[in-house]
């Protein structure tokens, strides 16, 4: 059964992984977090902890920063580990079946709590969709984060239903 790469670990780590559906259904149910929108009501899907994914990984004592990837899209985040590691879900299935696109899917980063779109570091604007690979880094990676709040608008005048 074909059962396709939807999230790449790399970077600062001990072991980088390429993870699959199946890889994510085996994690243990401690770090499952079932239905996201009790935390974040527009938001749907189920997911695994951050934590339980780099402890499969194990970043370097080194690792101070988290980059997320959307190739899909082009869009980066760059945040510090710590600040994330333990309040973070990565979303990729919802009804039993993948996470579909138009919740953000195949796999959808969610911070439990973030602040006010575009008033910190963890932020709304870091729930990144599509991500596609996670890099674990000494510095800051790549952030494209709208940088104003006029490139904020413009970004999400182009996103479809134009939210956060
Ligand atoms: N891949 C990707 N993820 C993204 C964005 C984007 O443009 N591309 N926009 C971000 C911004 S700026 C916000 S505020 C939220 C909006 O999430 P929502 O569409 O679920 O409301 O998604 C974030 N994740
Ligand atoms: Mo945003």
């Amino acid at each position: 059964m074909d059962d396709p790469v939807l999230l790449r670990v790399e970077g600062a780590v001990e072991r980088p992984l390429a993870l699959r559906f199946g890889d994510l259904e085996g994690l243990p149910e401690s770090c499952r977090v079932a239905d996201v929108s009790r935390f974040q009501p527009k938001r749907r899907g189920d997911g695994v902890a951050l934590d339980a994914i780099l402890d499969m990984v194990r970043p370097r004592p080194e690792a101070n920063y988290l980059t997320l990837h959307a190739d899909k899209d082009d869009f980066h985040v760059s945040v510090p580990l710590d600040a994330v590691r333990r309040e973070s879900v990565v979303v990729y299935k919802l009804g039993g079946v993948g996470l579909g696109v138009e919740h953000g899917g195949p796999v959808r980063f969610l911070i439990k709590d973030p602040s006010a779109c575009h008033t910190s570091e963890l932020d709304d604007c870091a729930n990144v969709k599509y991500l596609s690979r996670l890099e674990l880094s000494v510095r800051r990676g790549r952030d494209t984060r709208p940088a104003d709040e006029s490139a904020h608008a413009a970004l999400h005048a182009a996103e479809e239903p134009a939210t956060g």
